[in-house]
């Protein structure tokens, strides 16, 4: 039934895919049963056949009883289905030992990404230290846990089966970070910090070969129209084995390294 969405690639996206089938059914089924007893009232109580109107009305309660169903169906997928999938998104947040996280700050048009590093402690960041070019995130570099933090730009690379715990926020407009496979959906505020959290279950390279396309990206949308240049405000989200994550981010610490000694020299 629900082979027309997205690829799905975290652990909560099949509940979550399931909620979204039922809420269907059962729009389905109110769609196709208004409109049938539209047309039967519209035949049963036409003019032809009652010339003069009839003030008692309908006395059958068949309709009490049919809304009554409807009310008890909505509820079960609002108490029952939606409210436990929601509570679960923030109200049991991942320990951040257990996780992988992540800072996003978003900006028109691109996603900074912000790793804490080995030391798992995000470095000391200030507006004053922004610059758009060498520095979008305002890092400074000078704070002792900024040493080893890894920054990118619109590439986002996560471990699978563990909890990527995400902390969003925005340097300028509203903007939604949406990461279909992931079925995450989050608007970015300026000003406020937004925490999302999911288990990422398939790596890119098994994708590709589910899908037998060797080109197949996930990626970061910007699902808020924020500004002329929205529509290229796309990133991409890479996932690895943990070791291939392991073997990436000790990449990004020796790049770190040959940067600073570099910075000695000139
Ligand atoms: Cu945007």
């Amino acid at each position: 039934m629900t082979s027309w969405l997205p690829q799905l690639a975290s652990e909560h996206g099949a509940a979550l895919d399931q909620a979204l089938g039922l809420v269907h059914v059962l729009m389905a089924v109110l769609f196709v049963g208004w409109g049938a007893f539209f047309a039967y009232v519209l035949l049963r109580f036409r003019r032809r056949r009652h010339p003069a109107a009839d003030y008692r009305g309908i006395t059958s309660h068949a309709s009490t009883w049919v809304e009554g169903a409807v009310a008890v169906a909505e509820a079960f997928l609002l108490v029952g289905l939606s409210m436990p999938l929601w509570a679960d998104r923030v109200e049991r947040l991942p320990p951040p030992a257990e996780s992988t996280r992540v800072r996003v700050v978003a900006e028109q048009f691109a996603w900074n990404v912000h790793y804490p590093g080995p030391d798992g402690v995000f470095g000391r960041t200030d507006v004053k230290l922004i610059d758009t070019q060498s520095n979008p995130l305002g890092l400074d570099r000078e704070d002792p846990a900024a040493k080893d933090d890894v920054t990118t730009i619109n590439q986002l690379h996560l471990p699978v089966d563990r909890p990527a715990r995400l902390t969003l926020t925005s340097k300028d407009v509203i903007h939604s970070f949406a990461l279909q496979e992931m079925r995450v959906k989050q608007d970015v505020i300026p000003g406020i910090s937004v925490e999302v959290w999911f288990v990422p279950k398939v790596t890119t390279d098994e994708m590709r070969a589910r899908l037998g396309n060797p080109d197949y990206n996930y990626e970061i949308s910007c699902a808020q129209l924020c500004g002329l240049g929205h529509y290229r405000m796309r990133g991409f989200v890479t996932l690895h084995r943990p070791e291939a994550f392991q073997a990436w981010m000790d990449e990004q610490q020796a790049q770190l390294g040959e940067a600073s000694e570099e910075s000695i020299w000139n």
